[in-house]
């Protein structure tokens, strides 16, 4: 079975960002609602539960068509946000100084206007969905924007870091503002996390 992986810092610790109630809720009822669900979409397929998330989305041609789409959306529910736990941190913000600084640099010119890019991606995205920061196939990075729970790993894409822009992410919060959740949440990344998710797909 599927288990909530824990959470990597207190629900307080990106205050005032992301304040500890929306943590909370996130974390408890969404971030957990996806996992129960993943679980209980598999129950007559127990064979699913040894494989894990990254293959469940890599693999929607070996899901049986009857759970198919269910086990997309919560096996994406739980991995997008276990992912998203990790891109962030206390103390976090400021700006790569690294590999991944030199490959934002190749591809956006510069930070600042990868940051617009990122930011007016995830202001720019219709209804419930996620902002990442991608590698291609070919090796570029790339911006893309995903719908609902859809995670790019299974259009091929590998994930070096990612923003969920749902509404249950920040309107407790910035009720309607999305804008300003997407401006402060640079002040909470975990640049050090996504500097060695890079390192992994490029070395
Ligand atoms: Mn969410």
């Amino acid at each position: 079975m599927f288990k909530l992986q824990p959470l990597p810092y207190a629900f307080d610790a990106l205050e005032p960002y992301v304040s500890a109630q929306v943590m909370k809720i996130h974390y408890e009822k969404h971030h957990q609602a996806y996992v129960d669900k993943l679980n209980k979409a598999l129950e007559n397929h127990p064979e699913f539960y040894k494989q894990s998330l990254e293959w469940l989305l890599a693999s929607p041609d070996q899901l049986p068509k009857d759970i198919r789409t269910t086990v997309m959306r919560m096996a994406g529910g739980d991995f997008n946000h276990t992912f998203f736990w990790n891109v962030m941190k206390k103390d976090g913000g400021g700006e790569p100084n690294d590999s991944l600084a030199v490959g934002i640099k190749k591809y956006f010119g510069d930070f600042d206007t990868f940051k617009e890019q990122f930011s007016a991606a995830a202001n720019g995205l219709f209804g419930s969905g996620w902002v990442w920061l991608v590698v291609t196939k070919q090796g570029d990075l790339e911006i893309v924007q995903s719908a609902n729970q859809d995670c790019p790993l299974t259009d091929g894409l590998q994930l070096i870091l990612c923003l969920d822009v749902w509404e249950h992410a920040y309107y407790l919060q910035y009720e309607y503002r999305r804008a300003e959740y997407v401006e402060k949440w640079w002040n909470v990344v975990n640049w050090q996390q996504a500097e060695e998710n890079y390192r992994t797909i490029v070395e």
